[in-house]
């Protein structure tokens, strides 16, 4: 009887700990916004990674690899939305190695492919895309 009594216990027990776990599950706030890392020249003329995957609200940063300067203008014809593509375009070249900037992604962005590239380099297919999900 003692032994039932213990093991009921120990099931009850157990049976909290599993709603606990499954209620932090389902109850869980969305995913903090990210941050990805892309490499300007890294392994030549090139974005590193040259596709990335993005939520409203994440941030990327562009670091310069080798070969400065380098930028990122995204391309309004080749965008879902021309006037977003244009907002997260960053003019303004990086000529030091390891200097970086960040393009964020506003919580409304519209979802799509976003195609950008570097303004010296795009004739060297320095070219990325950004997919915002
Ligand atoms: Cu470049």
């Amino acid at each position: 009887m003692r032994f039932i009594s213990s093991l009921s216990k120990s099931v009850v027990l157990l049976a909290s700990v599993a709603m606990l776990v499954i209620g932090s599950l389902v109850f869980s706030h969305p995913a903090a916004a990210a941050n990805y890392e892309v490499t300007m020249g890294a392994g030549g003329l090139q974005f590193s990674p040259k596709k990335i995957a993005v939520k409203p609200g994440d941030t990327v940063t562009f670091k310069n690899g080798m070969l400065a300067p380098h930028n990122v203008m995204f391309n309004s014809d080749k965008s879902p939305d021309s006037k977003l593509a244009k907002s997260l375009s960053h003019n303004n070249l990086a000529y030091k190695a390891g200097e970086s900037f960040d393009v964020n992604i506003p919580a409304d962005a519209k979802s799509g492919d976003y195609e950008f590239f570097c303004s010296p380099h795009r004739g060297a297919g320095m070219v990325g895309h950004l997919v915002v999900e």
